[in-house]
């Protein structure tokens, strides 16, 4: 009897060892496979960063952005915020924008030679005494936040340049421009200006009108340079004019698109998440994670709320009237398509995964994103029909991917790169598309393709970057490390005993600002009966649209990991500390 449980055991032994070793090694083979593709996919898109920052540097450097279709250049800067270029000036001949956009992609890309190259001829040649008016919001975004995160990446303990004595070059430019933007705040209300001359300050009768993004989205570049100058000039006059806007929400904690500085009156009721408004959601997330100020993170979370409530309806955003909530315009725009990657910042994964599948089969029906599609038609917008080669679907793509590590993901992302390819790579550079029906190009290679969409598409297949340090992006995705000295209040899951650092030594972790910051949940969405693994501390989606019926449905929370609770509109959250 005992023997011949063990000869069961030993026959039983030798049909199972080999199969476990078998499924090991089919394991092994498929993760090499992937990795390999990775590289491959990673490759691509560095061939598709230099080809748009060779023909830059060959026809259009030192001038502000390329354009690829007749090899020349466009002093864009002083017309950012207004895709015509009507009214260039006539003795403003360019800052090298598209360069200083580059640098932080060249420290991703690890070509630290053209970096150090990049930040000697900025030392020695950009100046920011011209005469030249230009957007608030866009120079802030592209040129201050290029120029603090590279100052930063050119200063961290990574040693990365070799020749240069770096003296702060970078950062000198910078407050020497954050300087420039102070007079724009003179407002009654401390919100302000859209527009400012660089040399003269907010001209005679200039225009009164903002968007909510253009004033609730300089916290993080004008925060960022009163911690590394010590002037807090900066960081107070942008906190002044967040708190001045969050002040103006109607009682659904919505906020209008577009308003008056001087008088503090809404001029757009209406709203959404894109145009005019994307980035101030944005930025009060992504500041709460860089400063760690609860005030920001409540903000935050109203807003977030508001949104959730008034905008959604299943995977898509529409606009509604901030004082009603009443829907106004169904619409897609394309840089509605960042919010998914803020909805991982956040920990609702399925959310995100959700609206992030409808933009790309809206990417996969024109072969890239329409600026506007009417959802209620399913159809597009008849004027707005352009791609401007913008990478929100890219960067959503990259978060997806870092919360998932779902292979689906890099398939998005190879997709996204075959058409960039296909239709917008011309001999000098990559040319935005004018008509998504007929694929008819437009001669502007928008600065941004290499700050982000190159960037973003990057990272999803090489995030060797993020590894040894946590870094939020800004809205133009420039990096910037979140610091302990930076924080007023850091969340429980930074606080390390040595205090000295976020990471250090030892206690480095592989993962990302995003992973700690939030639940690093995993799922496998694609199969049918999809898997889903979660952390102790994930957020989980209730229900096919997301609503919570009970408290139990809700888990707990990814920053404080307490108990959610479910709202009255039926979503989860920390309400009591709303
Ligand atoms: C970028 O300049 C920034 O992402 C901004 O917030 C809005 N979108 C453009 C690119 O589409």
């Amino acid at each position: 009897m005992f023997q011949s449980t063990v000869v069961k055991w030993i026959l039983l032994y030798l049909v199972i060892s080999p199969t476990i070793f078998i499924i090991c090694l089919s394991d092994l083979h498929s993760n090499n496979l992937l990795a390999a593709k990775r590289k491959r996919m990673s490759e691509r898109v560095r061939k598709m960063f230099y080809h748009a920052y060779d023909n830059y540097m060959m026809y259009a450097f030192p001038h502000d952005e390329l354009k690829p279709l007749t090899k020349t250049f466009t002093d864009s800067l002083s017309e950012l915020g207004n895709l015509k270029l009507e009214h260039l000036p006539q003795q403003y001949n360019g800052s090298a924008l598209t360069l200083i956009e580059s640098l932080s992609s060249l420290v991703i890309l690890g070509n630290y030679t053209e970096f150090e190259k990049a930040i000697i001829w900025l030392s020695e040649n950009l100046s920011f005494d011209v005469d030249a008016r230009v957007n608030l919001f866009e120079c802030n975004i592209r040129v201050l936040g290029g120029l603090v995160s590279a100052h930063i990446l050119a200063t961290d303990s990574t040693n990365r340049l070799v020749q240069l004595i770096y003296k702060n070059q970078l950062l000198d430019l910078a407050e020497d421009l954050g300087r420039r933007f102070l007079p724009a705040f003179k407002t009654p209300t401390g919100l302000p200006y859209a527009w400012i001359n660089l040399k003269h300050g907010v001209i005679v009768d200039e225009t009164t009108e903002t968007s909510t993004s253009g004033c609730g989205s300089l916290i993080l570049e004008m925060g960022a340079l009163s911690r590394l100058t010590g002037d807090t000039r900066f960081e107070t006059a942008a906190l002044r004019a967040l708190r001045k806007l969050w002040s103006m929400r109607s009682s659904l904690n919505l906020l209008g698109t577009t308003l008056d500085v001087a008088t503090g009156d809404w001029i757009e009721y209406s709203s959404g998440i894109g145009a005019g408004v994307d980035s101030f959601y944005e930025y009060l997330m992504k500041a709460y994670v860089l400063f760690g100020r609860d005030e920001i993170w409540k903000m935050f979370q109203s807003a977030y709320i508001g949104v959730q409530k008034y905008f959604r309806h299943g995977p898509w955003y529409h606009e509604a009237d901030m004082r009603t909530g009443t829907a106004t315009y169904w619409q897609l725009t394309s840089l509605q398509a960042f919010w998914p990657g803020l909805q991982v910042l956040v920990g609702d994964i399925e959310a995100a995964n959700s609206s992030h599948r409808e933009f790309f089969k809206v990417w996969k029906k024109y072969g890239v994103l329409p600026e506007r599609y009417l959802l209620d038609h399913q159809v597009l917008h008849p004027t707005e029909k352009y791609y401007p080669l913008r990478p929100e679907l890219a960067e959503s793509t990259f978060y997806l991917y870092q919360a998932t590590k779902d292979p689906w993901y890099m398939e998005v992302g190879e997709s996204i790169m075959n058409s960039l390819n296909a239709h917008t790579r011309v001999k000098g550079g990559f040319a935005s598309i004018r008509d998504v029906t007929t694929m008819q190009l437009e001669d502007h290679q928008h600065s941004f393709f290499l700050a982000e969409t190159c960037k973003y598409l990057y990272l999803l297949f090489d995030d060797s970057f993020l590894r040894n340090q946590n870094y939020i992006f800004t809205t133009e995705g420039h990096p910037l490390p979140v610091r302990i000295n930076w924080h007023e209040k850091l969340p429980r899951v930074y606080n390390l005993s040595d205090g000295s650092s976020i990471k250090t030594g030892k206690q480095r972790k592989r993962s990302s600002a995003m992973s700690l910051q939030i639940c690093p949940a995993s799922m496998i969405h694609h199969e049918p009966n999809a898997r889903r693994l979660e952390s102790a501390c994930h957020i989980p989606d209730t229900g096919a649209d997301h609503r919570c019926f009970s408290d139990d449905d809700c888990g707990v929370d990814a920053n404080t990991c307490r108990r959610r609770s479910c709202s009255l509109a039926g979503y989860c959250g920390l309400w009591s500390l709303i």
